[in-house]
């Protein structure tokens, strides 16, 4: 049974992995306009610090980071005269990406960063927009936000074939006589890559950004409500609780599925010890009993099982309460803590105390 358990977490890791895609962003700007300080509010992981990335046209560089689902090509050097010479190298680097018959490979989303208070859009910024809308979908970013005084109204209008234009401050800024000018826009950025990025890349980016929990927990939600429609199918032909075994593939997928999205490193001893201590609640064998009884203390009234078997509506609770269960512990540990900071033990006690009950 344990060996089964093993392979069956195995396969949902990798579909999760598979579910979960890609997604690969440029990132475009004169060097210091805040590139690197936006990634790293941006995204988990710190990108922009390790290490410079690998070069891939004169001015471009790919970055990645292990168990992240994105890349990053971070392209500068918008402000030197020489820019249209390395143009026709992005260009067709760019173009080649973008025909690969595989759209994981493709570039699916591009930001162009210009600092507010430059307050000059720069004509390698206009033509780069214009290249590389042609391609995919663009979006302004004003960095260093502090006061407007109408310039996102001008970016709006020289950088036409951009989807919109956000100004961002990344990092609070302490003014000379102590006033703090706190991060905003980020929020505003990440809701709108989201919109526009396309629909098989909505799960990577989620996974990689730090910025909107709630998109984490949208996401998962969405796999919670798939897993219970599934459990519900097995649960039509009522199943004695020995073959409650059926919720198992299911309930274990959907934990690989949320872990995935929220952008936690799948490990296969991890998931192994949360479905060991949750589904069989400490039990060597799995058996859907435990899971329905601990359900009907929580939820009394939830429907009845007669003759020993559970219903597609109870088997669809049951997997409803689980997956609410992970994904409000999930939720709670990131309110006030990075990704890198929680711990394996931190989300088992979570889940545990939101599912189980225990304290
Ligand atoms: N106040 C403030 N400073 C920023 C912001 N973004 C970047 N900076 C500062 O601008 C400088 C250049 O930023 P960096 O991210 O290295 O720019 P890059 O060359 O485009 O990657 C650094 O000193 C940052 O701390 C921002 O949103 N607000
Ligand atoms: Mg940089």
């Amino acid at each position: 049974m344990a060996e089964d358990i093993g392979k069956i977490i195995e396969a949902a890791i990798t579909k999760a992995i598979k579910d979960r895609g890609q997604v690969n962003i440029l990132i475009a700007g004169k060097t210091g306009v805040g590139k690197s300080t936006l990634i790293n509010a941006v995204f988990q992981g710190n990108f922009a610090t390790t290490g410079q990335g690998r070069p891939v046209t004169k001015k471009t560089r790919e970055i990645k980071k292990e168990d992240i689902p994105l890349t990053l090509f971070d392209t500068r050097g918008l402000e030197l005269k020489d820019y249209r010479e390395t143009f026709k190298e992005l260009e067709n680097f760019v173009k080649n990406k973008n025909n690969d018959s595989n759209p994981m490979h493709h570039i699916h989303m591009a930001w162009i960063c210009i600092d507010e208070g430059s307050r000059r859009v720069e004509d390698a910024e206009i033509e780069l927009c214009e290249l590389l809308a042609g391609y995919m979908p663009v979006i302004g970013v004003i960095t260093k936000a502090s006061s407007d005084e109408g310039f996102r109204m001008k970016v709006l209008e020289l950088l036409k074939p951009a989807k919109n234009v956000v100004r961002v401050n990344s990092i609070p800024k302490i003014l000379d006589d102590g006033y703090i000018i706190k991060p905003s826009g980020l929020h505003e950025l990440v809701e709108l890559a989201m919109e526009i990025v396309p629909e098989a890349q909505k799960n990577a980016f989620v996974a990689a950004q730090k910025v909107s929990i709630e998109q984490k927990k949208n996401k998962s939600h969405a796999i919670v409500v798939a897993s219970a429609t599934s459990a519900a199918a097995t649960g039509a032909i009522p199943i004695p609780f020995s073959d409650a075994l059926i919720l198992v593939p299911i309930q274990i997928g959907m934990l690989a599925g949320i872990t995935a999205v929220f952008g936690f490193e799948l490990k296969k001893a991890f998931l192994s010890t949360l479905v060991s201590s949750t589904i069989t609640a400490g039990s060597a064998t799995l058996i859907g009993k435990s899971i329905v009884s601990n359900l009907f203390k929580m939820f009394p009234g939830i429907g009845s099982v007669a003759g020993g078997a559970i219903s597609a509506s109870t088997a669809s609770a049951i997997t409803i309460a689980f997956g609410e269960a992970y994904i409000a512990a999930l939720a709670f540990l990131l309110k006030d803590k990075d990704i890198s900071e929680v711990s394996e033990s931190d989300i088992l006690k979570e889940f545990k105390k939101r599912y189980l009950g225990k304290r």
